[in-house]
């Protein structure tokens, strides 16, 4: 039996390269018209930075919610739902298909009409430069380029590959600053923490990966109790705690060492892995209060 239970999940996520991001915005925020923040569909409170509403306060905002093919449908409707009834602009986008990016444009115009209008009426033309900020690895590199229809942004499925800003011209008329991915010093719950971890919003090396494995299994086994039974073919029903479904696991897949003892790093990995790439089910971890 592995030690798992009794480690502490302490997640040391702040690299001082997000206070240059945030001093980078800060500075760079009055060329901007507008701000789209990308957030995560599968954990969209946790995603929603906490500094932006001072950080970026002074601009139009445009949420757009990343990854819904990854996500559970109805929770998604139900976010739509309650920021609709709170007057928040959104657009749903799955950018691995380009679902929902037509949309983006108008929503961005739709923002932005009294200034549009403004502009227009005195025969001017307005060039709309737009922000992209949010959480690591929630799709803003992806964004641009599924904007742009090119490889205008490096992307790539971890966190923290875009280093600095970017601007990238998508049309005559409109211009995109990309950012690296920011998180926020100190985090309000756990809970919060775990779900950007799950989801690839933090490093991987800086949490204790098994711990990691053991908490998405806590999480799936209360949310999306036969999620995890489909995947791996074992009863979870049977098993009273999540390290004895982590160990079923780890054993129905192979996972053992030489001496017989259970890989749980290799089975850690795999388990974020599948999770994050939606093999487990289309599962959204956070639904809206109302
Ligand atoms: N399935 C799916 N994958 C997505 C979606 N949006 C982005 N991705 C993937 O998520 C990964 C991260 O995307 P990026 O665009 O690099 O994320 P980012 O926000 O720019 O990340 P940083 O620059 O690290 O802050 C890539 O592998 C993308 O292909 C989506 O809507 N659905
Ligand atoms: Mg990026």
């Amino acid at each position: 039996m592995s030690d798992l239970q009794n480690r502490n999940m302490n997640i040391q996520w702040f690299p001082g390269h997000m206070t240059k991001t945030r001093r980078y915005i800060e500075k760079n925020i009055g060329l901007v018209d507008i701000v789209a923040e990308t957030v995560d569909a599968r954990c969209i409170r946790a995603s929603q930075n906490p500094d932006f509403d001072r950080l970026l306060a002074s601009k139009p905002r445009l949420m757009i919610i990343t990854k819904t093919d990854l996500a559970d449908p109805d929770i998604t409707s139900r976010w739509l739902n309650s920021f609709s009834k709170q007057g928040r602009q959104c657009v749903c986008v799955a950018l691995n298909t380009g679902r929902g990016v037509k949309e983006v444009l108008p929503a961005i115009r739709s923002v932005l009409a009294p200034k549009l209008e403004s502009y227009a009426a005195k025969g001017m033309k307005k060039t709309i430069r737009m922000m992209i900020c949010g959480v690591p690895n929630s799709g803003k590199s992806t964004l641009i380029n599924s904007l742009c229809g090119r490889r205008a942004a490096l992307a790539q499925d971890r966190p923290g590959v875009t280093r600095g800003g970017q601007w990238v011209t998508l049309s005559s008329d409109i211009e995109l600053l990309d950012t690296p991915g920011i998180l926020w010093n100190k985090f309000e719950d756990m809970q919060s923490g775990l779900h950007l971890a799950f989801t690839g919003a933090v490093k991987d090396d800086v949490v204790d990966i098994e711990t990691l494995a053991l908490e998405l299994i806590r999480t799936l086994n209360t949310k999306y109790p036969s999620a995890l039974g489909l995947r791996y073919g074992i009863d979870t029903a049977s098993y009273s705690e999540p390290l004895e479904i982590y160990e079923a696991v780890c054993r129905r897949r192979g996972f053992i060492l030489r001496g017989g003892e259970l890989d749980y790093e290799r089975c850690a990995k795999i388990m974020l892995d599948e999770f994050r790439a939606g093999k487990l089910g289309r599962i959204s971890l956070e639904a809206p209060y109302a």
